[in-house]
């Protein structure tokens, strides 16, 4: 395979971003991915940019379908107790989100990579990492049924939460912190309009629903369910029932239904990996932290990390010393930490925790009315959900 200046594992917003931040400064490095390109740019994951994912994929010159085809909002709305309160988000803080299909993001950076002439090699198998802590890093894999090796002077560990980078620090190294939730999402995709202009996220008896969409015909939508939930459990007139219970509470509104495209079932659990790096191997995106996605959070912190080891590989390339990277992990867990806290906290504020805690369930609407009655309560969400202004 021979030499790249950084070896990258994984190709998903994470890789590939930081592939393309590295091309745009004449850095070289290569992407090996597991999986198939069919497979990364049909899978069905995330669905909000905050307006700094926004600016960093237009400046950096990815961002043409998402301007054309990505729908902005300038609010969200809360449901509970049979009320129904818009969050007005970009009048409290200049800033909006972008509904735009994390597949659609990894579709425009591949095919932005692939523009370029520059590799992205998949469906790789048994990849190590060698030499973290000397000056020539390797990464071995098969391919094709051939073995191949890959010298670089870095590893980025973009690899996700099953990836194999995060298991190559050695023990003793790395600290972790995490918390695991009672309950899963059940993410849906519909052919189906949607019956809303914003988003819309329930805090229900029955359970939390959030209400979401990819375009003015296919809407996305959630349900909280067990943690050991069956997907085979759930036909799609059970899951539309259940979708109307949670979110049809306010007079007059009714959902749209449609055909059920994808349906699937994501566990939830908080967790961060500290530091972020380890000699020669920086870490980033869900190889080293997870949030519950209800802050909508994942994709946008993967992008923000990467947007700091881009400039941080820039500036030792550009012979500017190696600063920016030893601050690499205490500069990223300022902002992992901030997402982390609000995940938990639109977590813990919108779902059910069981019927053993009716306090949690008081706690739960006061936190709510103080949200939907309260400007700085309102801002505080707001300001965290649209993301922090870039520096
Ligand atoms: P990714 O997991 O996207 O990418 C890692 C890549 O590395 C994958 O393509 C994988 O195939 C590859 N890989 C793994 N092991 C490898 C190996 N050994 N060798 C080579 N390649 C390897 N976030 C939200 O904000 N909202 C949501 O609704 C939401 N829904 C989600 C649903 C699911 C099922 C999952 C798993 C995550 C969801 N997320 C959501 C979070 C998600 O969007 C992540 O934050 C985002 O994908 C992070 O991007 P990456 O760090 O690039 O990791
Ligand atoms: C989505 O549209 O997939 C989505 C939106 C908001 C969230 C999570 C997922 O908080």
């Amino acid at each position: 395979m021979g030499r790249t200046q950084v070896g990258i594992v994984g190709a998903g917003p994470a890789g590939l971003m930081l592939a393309h931040l590295l091309h745009l400064r004449g850095i070289s490095s290569v992407v090996l991915e597991a999986r198939s390109r069919d497979y990364v740019e049909q899978r069905v994951r995330a669905g909000v940019l905050e307006q700094g994912s926004v600016d960093l994929l237009v400046e950096s010159g990815v961002g043409d379908r998402l301007q054309r085809e990505g729908l902005r909002h300038e609010g969200i709305e809360l449901r509970f107790a049979g009320e129904s309160h818009r969050v007005a988000m970009t009048e409290l803080t200049g800033r909006a989100i972008t509904v735009y299909g994390q597949q659609e993001v990894v579709k425009d950076l591949i095919a932005a990579r692939l523009a370029a002439g520059q590799p992205i090699v998949f469906e790789v198998d048994d990849v190590a990492v060698h030499g973290l802590d000397t000056e020539q890093p390797s990464i071995t894999f098969t391919h094709e049924g051939r073995d191949e090796t890959l010298t670089c002077d870095f590893v980025a560990g973009c690899d996700g939460f099953h990836g194999v980078t995060r298991g190559a620090v050695p023990a003793g190294v790395l600290s972790t912190y995490d918390r695991v939730y009672p309950f899963a999402w059940l993410g849906v995709l519909a052919t189906a309009p949607p019956a809303v202009d914003e988003l819309i996220y329930a805090n229900h008896e029955r359970g939390f629903a959030l209400y979401s969409m990819r375009s003015a015909q296919v809407s996305r939508l959630y349900l909280q369910v067990a943690p050991d939930e069956d997907i085979d459990d759930w036909s799609d007139d059970r899951i539309w029932a259940e979708l109307r219970a949670r979110l049809e509470t306010v007079e007059g509104w009714s959902l749209n239904e449609g055909p059920v495209i994808e349906k699937g079932i994501t566990p939830m659990r908080s967790f961060v990996v500290e530091p972020m790096q380890w000699e020669r191997l920086y870490l980033a995106g869900d190889a080293v932290h997870i949030v519950p996605p209800t802050g909508a959070k994942g994709m946008n912190l993967a992008l923000a990390d990467v947007r700091l080891l881009g400039d941080a590989f820039a500036q030792w390339y550009a012979g500017g010393g190696g600063g920016l990277l030893e601050a690499y992990s205490s500069t990223a867990l300022r902002r992992v930490w901030r997402a982390q806290h609000f995940s938990w906290w639109m977590t813990s504020m919108l779902h059910r925790f069981g019927d053993s805690d009716p306090y949690q369930a008081r706690l739960q609407l006061a936190q709510l009315r103080n949200v939907t009655t309260s400007t700085a309560y309102a801002r505080a969400l707001a300001e965290n959900y649209v993301g922090p202004v870039e520096v």
